[in-house]
């Protein structure tokens, strides 16, 4: 089956927290495709890539940035499908520069932004399935699966002490 989320993110250093989202689509089943593209390095690719990405069947965008963390923001003023931005931890500001250049969106165009680092690129990973179920309830079936799962596993061991 053809992606149904694309995954950018402006950089391969942003690979170590974006593989978070990858890793949990793979485990829901859902079809995907990873790409870099840089909102300052390769603008003209990023214009391509939003402007294209529906026509290629993509459905959801989840694009990660650190710093001045334009890719989220310029991706969604260029496409009506729904961009997930995850803010990159940065090294100088920890993130803090990521989350707000891609949270703080004039009225008008949106980005769901998530949480910086790991946690943001996993819950975008979840996000998408929640979006993608609307249309394909088997993505809700394997969200449900998934919480279920995360539920029996703090119930079947609740002893702190115990890994
Ligand atoms: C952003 O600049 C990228 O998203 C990355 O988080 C940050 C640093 O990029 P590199 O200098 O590591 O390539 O565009």
């Amino acid at each position: 089956m053809s992606a149904l989320v694309g995954v950018i993110m402006g950089s391969k250093s942003d690979w170590s927290t974006m593989s978070h989202a990858v890793d949990m689509l793979e485990q829901l089943g859902i079809p995907h495709e990873v790409k870099v593209v840089s909102a300052h390095r390769t603008p003209d690719l990023l214009f391509q890539y939003a402007e294209q990405a529906a026509a290629r069947g993509i459905e959801v965008i989840i694009a990660g940035a650190g710093g001045a963390a334009h890719l989220p923001g310029m991706c969604a003023a260029k496409t009506h499908l729904p961009v997930l931005g995850v803010p990159v931890q940065s090294s100088m500001l920890s993130g803090v520069d990521s989350l707000l250049s891609i949270v703080q969106m004039p009225g008008g165009i949106p980005v769901a932004t998530l949480a910086i680092g790991k946690a943001g690129a996993i819950n975008a990973a979840l996000l998408s399935a929640s979006i993608l179920g609307g249309k394909h309830p088997h993505y809700h079936e394997a969200l449900q699966a998934f919480r279920a799962r995360q539920t029996d596993s703090v119930l079947d061991n609740p002893d702190p002490r115990q890994p």
